[in-house]
């Protein structure tokens, strides 16, 4: 309540329930995705059009969410590419990495002027479970989310003197629409729902202040242990 976060990837699945969270909870929400035609509409929620790729509308979002007086940014676009390494091609890498890095690394960067001004702000890294292992067909989604972890690590280290408090949040398999997919299918019945992760963001996100919730790890119980 009385804060205001701004979420990236926010039109379905996980940063949609975020999104719902966040304003049910009372807080002002600046709610950014490439195609946001078809979102609900909620009281206290900001949509706006977002491309984390695209530095010029990363600005845009970030200067409308410091407008608003945002104190908190949740990372969450992505998007997933499942191959074996020789299939990989050099549009498919730059797809992944330019959403999942890239878009990470310009996101955070507009904000951190703006957070630099704060006594107290926060950001919260959707990644991964994979963000520190892989598996087969997984080297190019994996790459991508290893190298977000050390995005979201070292800007850990750098906010540390201004107050700044930075969550990762790796999980496993999500209901949800990725990569191309239905969400609420038979097969998907066990995995963990957006709620969930979103009770994980919000989590980081009302830590009391003298708290920093580095990373939470959550798989669906059913998916064999791995860290
Ligand atoms: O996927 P999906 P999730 N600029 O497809 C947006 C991670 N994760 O909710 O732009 C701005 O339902 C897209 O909107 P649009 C995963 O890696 C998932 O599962 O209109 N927004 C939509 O709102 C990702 O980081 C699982 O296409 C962009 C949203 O992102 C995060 O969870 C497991 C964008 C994607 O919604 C959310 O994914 C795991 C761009 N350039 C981690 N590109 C899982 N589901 O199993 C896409 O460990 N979006």
């Amino acid at each position: 309540q009385g804060r205001t976060v701004a979420v990236t990837g926010a039109s379905r699945g996980i940063g949609l329930s975020i999104v719902e969270l966040l304003a049910a909870e009372g807080a002002q929400v600046v709610a950014g995705a490439r195609d946001i035609a078809g979102v609900p509409e909620m009281a206290g929620v900001q949509f706006m059009t977002l491309d984390v790729t695209d530095e010029s509308s990363v600005r845009a979002f970030a200067e409308a969410a410091t407008q608003a007086g945002a104190d908190a940014l949740v990372n969450n676009a992505g998007v997933g590419s499942f191959m074996p390494v020789e299939e990989i091609t050099p549009a498919e890498y730059r797809r992944i990495m330019d959403t999942n890095v890239l878009g990470v690394i310009l996101t955070s960067g507009a904000f951190v002027p703006h957070f630099r001004t704060l006594q107290r702000s926060t950001v919260v890294n959707v990644t991964s479970d994979v963000s520190a292992r892989t598996f087969a067909r997984g080297g190019l989604y994996t790459a991508s989310k290893y190298a977000a972890r050390a995005i979201t690590q070292a800007l850990a280290y750098e906010g540390h003197e201004y107050g700044l408090r930075v969550s990762e949040i790796r999980s496993g398999n999500v209901d949800t629409f990725f990569n191309d997919t239905q969400q609420g299918t038979p097969e998907k019945a066990e995995w963990l729902k957006p709620e969930d992760i979103a009770q994980a963001v919000l989590y980081a996100l009302s830590a009391p202040a003298h708290v920093r919730i580095d990373e939470i790890l959550l798989h669906p119980t059913w998916q064999p242990v791995a860290f």
